[in-house]
């Protein structure tokens, strides 16, 4: 009996020198000589056939032999937790003198860079920056404007419709009937709205169903053509530079009487004549005019009280004409080699 503890002994001390080599082979040596099933166990069951005078001796050896396997395991159990940690700590080593990893920074879009600097011009001005929806009602989009029922814009091949009485909004001026009817018409109003717009169009160089607006209006008491054309030569002047000439030439806007085109000296042959102005020395850069009195009455305002100016231009142009981008469409394609330049 005790030469077969002694065997299982030294059993148990070579496999948790030699086989031992994680916690999980340790657990396993445990299990197989101390536990429940284990071998000192059926040890212990096999007593009974000794002579009552040999158990307590047989059982003081067993036990003296398993707390000696639970030191050995104990002590393997350490080092091998030490080990691990030492792993550990290799494998997650980290060289804080590597570079760190780059992340690209990316940068508004040429269009949100135009549409800032405009918005920043008019917001020294003193005017707001209202927004609205760009799915709207034929009321504001038309009806307010003064475009009559039979103005081709209404017509279904110029809009894009999405009921009798919805469409995708064709300007961004239905920002201004609706701010014209939520404001006390006692109020001034001075203010911009900038925003895409849809119409039914070509998509080529310089033409698209979808582009961005930026339209002004201006209502008070004495507002005149001369506060028109200073607020618009300012607004120019700052854009492009002090020194670019700016023309006023008569036209017609349903929403606007009189009217007007305003151009600037080409900014590509300072109005010499190029391709780019067609060899007029002019580029067309706006449209404005004096608030039509149909349309202020429309939203509640006294055309005898008080008067206003509108405008409007597109985005797009101001960006290609600032700088030198000769197709639109390079502004919706999201190509990284022409966006990486602004
Ligand atoms: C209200 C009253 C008047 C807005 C105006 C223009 C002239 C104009 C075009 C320029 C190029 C649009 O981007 S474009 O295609 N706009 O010529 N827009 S006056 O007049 C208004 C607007 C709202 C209540």
């Amino acid at each position: 009996m005790e030469e077969k503890i002694a065997e299982l002994k030294a059993q148990a001390a070579e496999a948790i020198a030699k086989t031992a080599n994680n916690l999980s082979d340790l657990n396993d040596i445990r299990v197989r000589f101390l536990g429940k099933k284990g071998e000192f166990t059926s040890i212990l069951r096999g007593m009974g056939a000794l002579a009552k005078e040999d158990r307590p001796k047989v059982g003081k050896v067993i036990n003296e032999a398993k707390a000696q396997i639970e030191e050995l395991i104990a002590q393997k159990n350490e080092e091998l937790k030490a080990r691990a940690l030492e792993e550990k700590i290799a494998s997650e080593h980290i060289d804080v003198t590597l570079p760190g990893r780059q992340q690209p920074l990316g940068h508004l879009h040429p269009l949100t860079l135009t549409l800032e600097r405009i918005k920043d011009i008019f917001v020294h001005m003193g005017f707001s920056v209202e927004e609205g929806p760009e799915i709207e009602r034929d009321y504001f989009n038309f009806e307010a404007l003064n475009l009559p029922k039979d103005h081709p814009a209404r017509d279904m091949q110029d809009s894009f419709y999405i009921t009798d009485e919805i469409l995708m909004r064709s300007q961004t001026s239905p920002v201004q009937a609706r701010t014209m009817q939520k404001n006390d018409p006692n109020t001034p109003i001075r203010m911009i709205a900038p925003g895409r717009v849809y119409r039914r169009d070509e998509y080529d160089a310089t033409h698209s169903p979808m582009f961005t607006q930026v339209e002004g209006l201006v209502i008070d008491k004495g507002i005149s053509l001369a506060d028109l054309k200073g607020t618009l030569e300012l607004f120019l002047h700052q854009i492009f530079n002090e020194n670019i000439g700016v023309r006023f030439r008569p036209s017609f806007f349903p929403f606007t009487e009189p009217s007007a085109e305003v151009d600037i000296s080409c900014v590509m042959c300072h109005g010499k004549g190029c391709k780019v102005c067609k060899g007029t020395g002019w580029l067309e850069i706006l449209g404005a005019g004096m608030v039509h009195p149909h349309v202020l009455e429309m939203s509640g305002y006294d055309p005898s009280v008080v008067s206003g100016f509108a405008f409007g231009m597109g985005v797009e142009r101001i960006a290609m004409l600032s700088y030198g981008v000769d197709d639109l469409r390079l502004f919706y394609d999201n190509d990284l080699r022409f966006l990486s330049q602004f």
